[in-house]
């Protein structure tokens, strides 16, 4: 093998004039956010169930031998006392998500502050270190004071500089040995990790607790957060190329983000001397090392590239794993983002045959849509009542698009994306004139099921009948962000024009099946956001844990043994993964 290609890759930055970079990651989230409504449950094992698994569970639960992605059953049998709470719901998580999120963006500096998922977010603090290192006097490092803002002196917190807050992995004690780099670099993150306890207490104060991870990228970051869980923080101090390996070399190759199920099977495989589509190896939990896999004799980038490229992997994979596998990671924390990139309600059925059945949940589902477009887009500020201000739209989603999967029964065990089929076109511009009134947006869903829907429903079904439709998906996506475009629709005069609007179609809906009442819209709307129910079968969602386990099958992205009856509602978790981020 020739050595230099198996060259480690070079970190762009030089490690003394890195970047800090913090993760914060809110200890089984959805579980304190239910906690936090019911304190009572704060001391008992709590698990928060979707469907037949648990979504996550309270350290409570943790130290009884319960799992996040658990079945039921199999959490009831280790902890019999274990709570459930239903959290199919998510808007009380959302909400709780935004509001931390909005804490942390308005505490840094720049707009680098990226969200993961609902409870994890990277901050870009390098500019908020440089400043307040310069400000550092190292005659008083005991009383030294952090600056949380340019202008305001007054704005910032005391703190001890002779130590680091939380736990540190690495060489953090100054022994007097250190070379100037080396210092910097200490004090860089030293300071980070004041910071990063700092914004862990106000978020407290919210009555949330946190994991950090400190670091010099995305990947260390949060790497070093998961450490010490869970409220706790860990910082990463490694000056060295050898010292960042030597870190990367103690973690499962799965706990690396980036690696997915597949990348992980192909290489332990390889490792392992074993033929990546061997069957056991399909089932196998992961079991080797960034070590094992870094350090093999035969591995490099370029091997890498060969072993992982293949249909619908992306071009130079080989060396970002490579980079990965040694803690490089060049990803910048990306800007904040008012507005999610596309926002999507599905709902899971056992089989609908007739178009008039189909007709009723896609206005469901357009109606659960349309709430959820005016909760995401529209500007959210209070408008005076006596001097009504009009309420803009941050962004247009351009296109939407229906996707339908025929029912199977969960023991054919078919794959999350088998058959799924979608068709997208031009989002029509009277979505824009819902108004928040529930009669309102049952007209305008009504109209988008009849001008948009149906017609592409049709195109994706050409038979007549006989679908058996097990999933239906609307999304809407290619957003315009009208912040930076031509200054957005404002919702008052969409207001004017309703009338107009509403007139073409009101006798239509007076006619339909389901007519706007209220009562029965918002009923409608209960039941249907963002669920993936099976209407019908009440008892078996019910208490799910009553049946027989089914077979686990590998979750494509992120490769956890999920039921299969549960695997639509954990898809829904990585596509909010990709909304939200
Ligand atoms: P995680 O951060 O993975 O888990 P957690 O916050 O519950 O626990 P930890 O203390 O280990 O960080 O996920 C955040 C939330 O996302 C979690 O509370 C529940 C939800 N979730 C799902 O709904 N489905 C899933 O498959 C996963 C992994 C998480
Ligand atoms: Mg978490």
């Amino acid at each position: 093998m020739d050595i230099s290609r198996r060259k480690a890759p070079r970190p762009k930055y030089p490690l003394t004039d890195s970047r800090v970079i913090l993760h914060f990651d809110l200890d089984c989230f959805y579980a304190q956010c239910v906690e936090n409504q019911q304190p009572d449950l704060k001391t008992l094992p709590l698990g928060i169930k979707q469907k037949g698994i648990l979504a996550t569970c309270n350290y409570v639960a943790r130290h009884r031998g319960v799992k996040k992605l658990m079945l039921i059953s199999e959490a009831k049998k280790i902890c019999p006392d274990l709570v459930l709470v239903e959290g199919e719901d998510l808007s009380p998580f959302r909400d709780v998500s935004k509001r931390l999120y909005g804490l942390l963006r308005s505490c840094i500096w720049s707009d680098k502050i990226e969200r993961l998922g609902l409870d994890e977010s990277f901050l870009d603090v390098t500019d908020m270190i440089t400043y307040n290192l310069g400000l550092l006097n190292r005659h008083s490092l005991p009383e030294s004071y952090f600056c949380l803002s340019r202008t305001d002196p007054e704005m910032g917190f005391v703190f001890d500089a002779t130590s680091f807050a939380g736990c540190v992995h690495g060489r953090g004690d100054d022994d007097g040995s250190l070379d100037d780099d080396l210092d910097t670099l200490r004090m860089r993150l030293l300071l980070a990790s004041h910071l990063a306890h700092y914004l862990r207490m106000r978020i407290e104060d919210e009555g949330y607790t946190t994991a950090c991870g400190i670091a010099t990228n995305k990947l260390l970051a949060k790497l070093a957060g998961d450490r010490h869980k869970p409220r706790n923080q860990t910082t990463l101090l490694a000056p060295t190329e050898e010292a960042i390996w030597s870190f990367m070399d103690s973690h499962n190759l799965r706990k690396v983000p980036g690696i997915g199920a597949k990348t992980a099977r192909i290489l332990q495989a390889f490792v392992s001397g074993r033929q990546p589509d061997d069957p056991n190896i399909h089932t196998m939990e992961c079991s080797v090392t960034v070590q094992q896999v870094r350090t093999h004799s035969a591995m490099s980038a370029p091997v890498l590239e060969r072993l992982l490229s293949g249909s619908g992997s992306e071009k130079g994979i080989g060396g970002k794993v490579w980079a990965l596998l040694h803690g490089v990671d060049y990803t910048e924390v990306k800007p904040a983002q008012n507005i999610p990139t596309q926002i999507s309600i599905e709902d899971t059925y056992r089989g609908l045959n007739e178009i008039f059945e189909i007709h009723r949940e896609l206005v469901s589902i357009s109606a659960s849509l349309l709430r959820r477009m005016q909760i995401d887009l529209l500007d959210q500020e209070e408008s005076d009542p006596f001097q009504p201000t009009p309420r803009k739209w941050l962004a247009h989603p351009k296109s939407v698009r229906l996707t339908t999967r025929p029912y199977t029964h969960p023991s054919e065990n078919k794959p999350y994306g088998w058959a799924r089929a979608s068709r997208s076109c031009s989002l029509p511009s009277f979505v824009f004139n819902c108004s928040p009134t529930m009669e309102n947006q049952e007209v305008i869903a009504e109209k988008l099921v009849v001008d948009v829907l149906l017609p592409l429903f049709r195109q994706l079904n050409p038979a007549r009948r006989g679908w058996s439709i097990g999933l239906l998906n609307v999304c809407v996506t290619n957003m315009t962000d009208e912040s930076v475009s031509s200054g957005g629709r404002d919702i008052a005069t969409m207001f004017r024009q309703q009338e107009t609007v509403l007139r073409e179609f009101t006798t239509y809906d007076e006619n339909t099946e389901k007519s706007a009442a209220p009562g029965d819209a918002e009923q409608v709307l209960r039941n249907h956001e963002e669920e993936e129910a099976y209407p019908g079968d009440e008892d078996e969602d019910d208490e799910p844990w009553d049946q027989e386990p089914s077979p686990g099958e590998p979750c494509p992205r992120c490769g956890h043994t999920i039921p299969s009856f549960a695997l639509q509602a954990h898809g829904r978790y990585h596509s909010m993964e990709m909304e939200e981020g």
